[in-house]
């Protein structure tokens, strides 16, 4: 899934992390537990999730004097961040990495929680908060993953260092259930959705629109369009079984889902799944039924024969084998400040900014063209060649290439997927990129519903395929495809351009305007252990030019 996430003012960063610091002291509160839930009945027997989110602040979303205020808060935190940090005991200090098992596993790198206090003593400030920001919102003591302690994915005291990269469970299909878990509850039951039955994918729109992903302060929600449902739910080889719901009365209260995917993790490739869109309505939330969820996706998965799966997410699970950032690039600078998604940077204008935003009206790459059905197997072959510079990438076979490249719902309804080539004279396909459209909606403001982002997809180019890779010249190319790939999401209307710390993506984003958002993406598999993968981005989660990120799986 894509994870919400928001500009942020990369010299603000520091106050950004305080808040996170701050919500490790406070205990979360979950805000369908304090509304008082009419379903507090539904629970599937284990009521009070010991999770719950971050306590959301909403944000003023006005223009000048909220930005005001909101700087002021920001350094009032780090002040009082500051100040908190500085008086912390050993034993506090001890408290505070355990609820941290990702700055713990950073400090640590090989070593016991007094050496790492010692390291924790010598950071500064900065260090804290942006180690902070990379180990992600959300991080419990292991102790408290009661689900995901008892699942097949590498837990968080293991040392990667020791791991035996491989599967964890080995199971046999005739082991596994033939029927799904009985729901607690009568008025629940288990549904197959039908997604080529108009009426049912209105209702799996109709949840995700209101219920699924929203950024830290509930100010915009992913809202996906039935054609990119169709094109991410109906992939080749996609089941219908594998489209899990579970209706109170007629509701359709939850959903799960997941379509087949060949992964290769460094050398080995396999059969497996990608699980997607898990959404709860926001009543039925921490009553642990996303446990229930993902059990029954795992079941149907494995009568199939599939032992793995992929998945990403905002929050921090065990284990993550590779964690990337999101950058953000304006292309309709003055909206996204309206709402909220871009600050101001200090001491800036509004003339100023959307200026830096500008772009040329035309693309500058000879011979880029749109992607036709001819190009498939020149983009299969271009493309897979590509990918396996990465340690964690999708290997696509021809009707993969078409189908997630060529927009398979183009004619029955809205573009989901822009997709280019670039032609050499021997007519042979030496560059690629793709982006798809995902909007958000924006949850409180009077003047845009909506927000229309541009997420940069898989792209490919020659230029990149050289052993080893000629970094100077890999970064050249990618900086004119991706300047051209602005210019076209700009023509589409396109308000902002999103792309993550993966692929080659470092050696573009900055060139090319991109600012660090608030979000960050984890990378899961699951029943299968895996040594780390960089993520593009350093242990203070800014941009690595050097170590490049591993990771070469998009998903939707
Ligand atoms: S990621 C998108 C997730 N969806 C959203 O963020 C939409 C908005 N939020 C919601 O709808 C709910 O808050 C969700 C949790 C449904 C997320 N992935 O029922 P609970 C654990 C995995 O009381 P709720 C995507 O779609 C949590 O740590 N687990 O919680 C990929 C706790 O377990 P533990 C998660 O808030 C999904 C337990 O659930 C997630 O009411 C990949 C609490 O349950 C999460 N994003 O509902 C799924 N969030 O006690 C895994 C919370 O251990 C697939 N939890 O801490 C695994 C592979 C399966 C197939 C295998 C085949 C081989």
């Amino acid at each position: 899934m894509a994870q919400e996430s928001k500009q942020v003012d990369p010299t603000k960063e520091l106050g950004g992390a305080g808040d996170a610091l701050g919500s490790v002291a406070k205990p979360a509160t979950d805000p369908a537990h304090e509304s008082g839930s009419e379903d507090e009945t539904a629970t599937q027997g284990a009521p009070g999730s010991p999770d719950g989110g971050v306590k959301k602040k909403k944000k003023n979303k006005g223009k000048g004097k909220a930005k005001d205020s909101a700087e002021q808060e920001i350094s009032k935190a780090t002040d009082k961040t500051a100040d908190a940090l500085s008086k912390l005991s050993p034993k506090q200090i001890q408290e505070f990495l355990s609820l941290n098992p990702a700055l713990l596993n950073h400090l640590q790198q090989s070593s016991s929680v007094d050496d790492a206090m010692e390291a924790f003593k010598k950071l500064n400030i900065q260090e804290i908060m942006t180690g902070l920001a990379t180990s992600g919102k959300n991080v419990k003591d292991m102790g408290a993953y009661k689900f995901w302690a008892t699942q097949p994915v590498p837990q968080f005291n293991e040392k990667p260092e020791e791991f035996q990269e491989g599967p964890l469970r080995i199971q046999k299909v005739e082991d596994i259930a033939t029927e799904p878990e009985k729901l607690a509850l009568e008025k629940f039951r288990w549904v197959v959705l039908d997604l080529n039955n108009e009426d049912e994918m209105t209702e799996v729109e109709k949840i995700l629109n209101g219920h699924y992903v929203e950024d830290d302060e509930a100010m915009f929600r992913l809202k996906y369009s039935r054609s990119i449902l169709k094109w991410s739910l109906m992939s080749p080889g996609w089941k219908k079984q594998w489209h899990i719901g579970i209706r109170s009365g007629n509701t359709l209260c939850a959903f799960i889902s997941a379509i087949p995917v060949e992964i290769r993790v460094r050398d080995k490739v396999m059969h497996s799944s990608e699980v997607n869109f898990l959404c709860i309505h926001k009543k039925l939330r921490g009553k642990r039924l996303a446990p229930v969820l993902i059990k029954e996706i795992t079941r149907v998965v494995n009568l199939e024969g599939i032992w793995q799966a992929i998945y990403t997410g905002g929050v921090v699970l065990p284990r993550p084998v590779s964690t990337c950032r999101y950058y953000h690039r304006a292309l309709d600078w003055l909206k996204l400040y309206e709402v909220g998604f871009s600050p101001m940077p200090s001491g800036g204008k509004v003339q100023t900014q959307v200026r830096k935003y500008k772009l040329p009206d035309n693309t500058a790459t000879p011979g880029l063209r749109p992607m036709e059905a001819k190009d498939v197997g020149g983009v299969d072959n271009l493309l897979n060649r590509y990918l396996k510079r990465y340690d964690l990438a999708p290997v696509f076979n021809r009707e993969e290439v078409e189908h997630w490249f060529l927009n398979p719902n183009e004619k029955s309804g809205e573009k989901c997927v822009w997709s280019y080539v670039v032609e050499g004279d021997d007519g042979k396909i030496t560059d690629f990129f793709s982006f798809f459209c995902l909007e958000s909606s924006v949850i409180q403001s009077a003047k845009h519903s909506s927000i229309r982002a541009g997420y940069l997809f898989y792209y490919a180019t020659e230029a990149g395929l050289t052993t080893p890779v000629e970094k100077p010249v890999l970064k050249k190319r990618l900086n004119e495809l991706m300047g051209d790939a602005l210019i076209l999401a700009k023509r589409y209307k396109f308000d902002v351009f999103n792309a993550l710390s993966l692929m080659d993506n470092a050696l573009f984003l900055e060139q090319q305007k991109f600012g660090p958002g608030d979000g960050q993406l984890h990378y899961y598999l699951f029943n299968y252990k895996a040594k780390p993968i960089a993520g593009g981005v350093d242990a203070r989660n800014q941009l690595d030019e050097d170590k490049l990120s591993g990771v070469g799986f998009v998903n939707i």
